[in-house]
């Protein structure tokens, strides 16, 4: 009987394949195997007998099984080795024909701007998109029934929010948060409840700048609003400035680009004016000051709010401002 149970088990281990092993588990562990074979005559044998046979099939049992499973789970092994080494794959290769993606133009001048201001000391502030209306319009000087709320339709939510329709609430935040001195810029989305056209879109960009400290004046908004777009344009612009009304300056100037588009000629993105309401600024009204806790006997200060949108318009002679927001691949994969 062991003769029998020592030739089963050196033909298993001798299998050199998972198919040599399979065959050898047949005729071993089968119905006509090995262990069948010393069941067979188990009914003439006396009761001691018996009792000793079946503990000897019970051990050979489990040592010819634990043969066979240990060399089987070599074979698998091996194989999943093998399988992986042939099937390897390097995830990091990009798919065939995928185009990288590249950053929106808004974006772009964005950040450039970003830079800028920063190695001038300005730091880059954000501020929320649904604002309450004391940001967006009272601290701004500009209370309920004040006319200059006609001039920025509002999108109004509940509980006396509404979607931001300037970036100017960012100077109140930033006022409120920093104090002075300050030099701060916040760019973001911006919301205004009108008629879309070449250039006016009802979801846009503005950039808020605010520089509070003493003895500011307006040659030091001249200069930064000239290191700004001469940074940006990198050529030659021609610019005016005018008066402008914002109940949150005093003085307000409005600067305007002559266009880029039609060269000042007269098209559908300057109203046939020749000029592009870029750059909004002035000295930051008093009355503001004093609202956001500054004094303004001691502190004073500029702000302008850079028409985001249409100066990347200018910059890339873009001549219909819903391009910037139509998602088509096809003028994004310009830039
Ligand atoms: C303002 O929003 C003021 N908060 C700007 C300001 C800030 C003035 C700080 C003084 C001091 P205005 O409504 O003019 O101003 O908008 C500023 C700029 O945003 C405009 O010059 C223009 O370039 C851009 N703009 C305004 N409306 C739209 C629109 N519908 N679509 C695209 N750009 C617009």
């Amino acid at each position: 009987m062991q003769d029998l149970l020592d030739s089963a088990l050196a033909r298993i281990t001798a299998a050199g394949t998972a198919a040599e092993l399979e065959a050898v588990r047949v005729e071993v562990l089968g119905r006509k195997g090995v262990l069948a074979q010393l069941s067979k005559d188990m009914g003439k044998l006396s009761a001691d007998e018996r009792a000793a046979r079946g503990k000897f099939i019970n051990t050979a049992k489990q040592s010819l099984e634990g043969a066979y499973e240990e060399l089987k789970s070599k074979f698998e092994a091996e194989a999943l080795a093998k399988r992986l080494d042939s099937e390897w794959l390097d995830l990091t290769v990009p798919a065939p024909g995928a185009r990288p993606g590249s950053l929106h133009p808004i974006t772009q001048i964005q950040w450039e701007i970003e830079d800028l201001f920063r190695s001038l000391g300005f730091s880059v502030l954000d501020g929320p998109e649904v604002e309450t209306e004391h940001h967006n319009f009272d601290a701004l000087n500009i209370p309920p029934d004040h006319p200059a709320r006609d001039m920025q339709d509002t999108f109004w939510l509940e509980g006396h929010h509404l979607l931001r329709t300037h970036t100017s609430p960012v100077q109140v935040r930033g006022m409120e948060k920093l104090g002075p001195p300050l030099r701060m810029i916040a760019p973001g989305r911006v919301f205004r409840n009108e008629s879309v056209d070449a250039s006016h879109e009802h979801t846009f960009y503005q950039l808020e700048g605010m520089m509070i400290d003493r003895n500011v004046s307006a040659g030091n908004l001249i200069y930064f609003m000239k290191t700004l777009l001469t940074a940006i344009f990198k050529r030659e612009v021609t610019v005016r400035l005018r008066p402008g009304f914002f109940p949150f300056v005093e003085p307000g100037f409005e600067l305007d680009i002559r266009c880029l588009i039609c060269g000042g000629d007269g098209c559908p993105v300057c109203k046939q004016s020749g000029w592009v309401e870029l750059l909004p600024c002035g000295l930051v009204n008093p009355h503001v000051l004093r609202m956001s806790g500054i004094d303004p006997n001691e502190w004073g200060g500029f702000a302008f709010g850079l028409g985001l949108t249409r100066l990347v318009m200018m910059r890339y002679a873009i001549d219909d401002i819903r391009w910037l927001q139509s998602g088509d691949l096809r003028f994004l994969r310009q830039f």
